[in-house]
């Protein structure tokens, strides 16, 4: 059964063995296994904390977290009432229908609209939509982003907001390199400012390791990327998504994250396709879409080195 609904959660089922496991609750992605053409057999490719609330009390501490209308503490006038990364990771989504369901792949739609909840925080009409999809060796998520600003009950308006993915990505945190960022600028969050902004910097380094406590926003990345170590890797596509965040807190500031497993900082690094430096801007009526795909097609060219 390619599509099953369980529990909160929405299955996928490739027929090729791949799948994926989406909550509701945040329309987080919390599991995707994908083999690679040598190795077929589906490994699990995100890191999940075994300390995550599943429950929807609190936003996964793992998977892929949809980060929408602002990318960590608020800054836009508009976004002021909400907390760090905004309120998408942390409400239930609806699940709207099948996409797509035959050999290449099985994709669904899910959606978010203003909630009371979200209306005491949040004024501005929008529409979401998350699809995922799955195919043998790639997930792709995309999300869209219209601004519903055309009725009698609101003014049309621009809609302001950053989204981004932030991947969890299953790697060992010592030896995983991503590429290619080299000559791109970037704010190191590790490293404020006296005035408590991020320090700007250039990346001189060809490979981007995380063996020390990371937390780098680079601005204008490539429209794709790898993260590669020993035995693995896995290629990410993106479109509109303009900046990418590097995150990993090591013991430094994992030890002090309270759902995050003993030394899960070890397994993981986020890889997060965003649009986080400014704001994305859409007309009334108009719909931003931003989509990643993450593939383990070319794991196998790792594997032999
Ligand atoms: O994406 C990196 C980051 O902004 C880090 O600064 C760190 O706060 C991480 O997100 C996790 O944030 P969370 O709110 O999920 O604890």
């Amino acid at each position: 059964m390619p599509v099953e609904q369980s529990n909160g959660r929405v299955i996928l089922s490739h027929p090729k063995g791949s799948s994926a496991q989406i909550l509701l609750y945040g329309a987080t992605v919390v599991s995707w296994k994908a083999g690679t053409k040598p190795h077929p057999e589906p490994a699990e490719r995100l890191f999940v904390s075994s300390k995550a609330s599943l429950d929807g009390s609190k936003p996964v501490r793992g998977g892929i977290p949809v980060i929408f209308p602002c990318f960590g503490a608020p800054t836009h006038p508009e976004h002021l009432k909400l907390g760090q990364h905004g309120f998408a990771r942390s409400e239930t989504w609806s699940f709207e229908k099948i996409v797509m369901d035959n050999e290449a792949g099985v994709s669904v739609r899910l959606t978010l609209e203003t909630t009371p909840s979200i209306a005491a925080k949040y004024d501005k009409p929008f529409h979401l939509a998350f699809v995922v999809t799955l195919a043998e060796h790639q997930l792709s998520t995309d999300l869209h982003v219209t601004n519903t600003s055309t009725s009698d009950m609101f003014p049309p308006d621009n809609l302001e907001f950053q989204a981004l993915f932030h991947n969890y990505i299953r790697a060992p945190s010592e030896d995983v390199l991503i590429f290619p960022l080299q000559n791109l600028h970037y704010y190191d969050k590790t490293e404020p400012t006296e005035e408590g902004r991020s320090k700007a910097k250039l990346e001189t380094r060809s490979g981007v390791d995380v063996r020390k406590f990371t937390d780098s926003v680079y601005e204008d990345a490539p429209p794709k990327y790898e993260a590669t170590w020993p035995g693995g890797g896995i290629d990410i596509n993106v479109t509109q998504l303009k900046d990418l965040v590097v995150w990993n807190p090591q013991e430094e500031a994992g030890a002090k994250i309270a759902d995050m497993e003993d030394k899960g900082w070890e397994k993981y690094v986020c890889i997060e396709p965003g649009f986080v430096r400014g704001f994305a801007t859409i007309e009334p009526g108009r719909t931003w879409i931003g989509q990643q795909v993450l593939s383990t097609i070319h794991e196998e060219r790792r594997m032999n080195q």
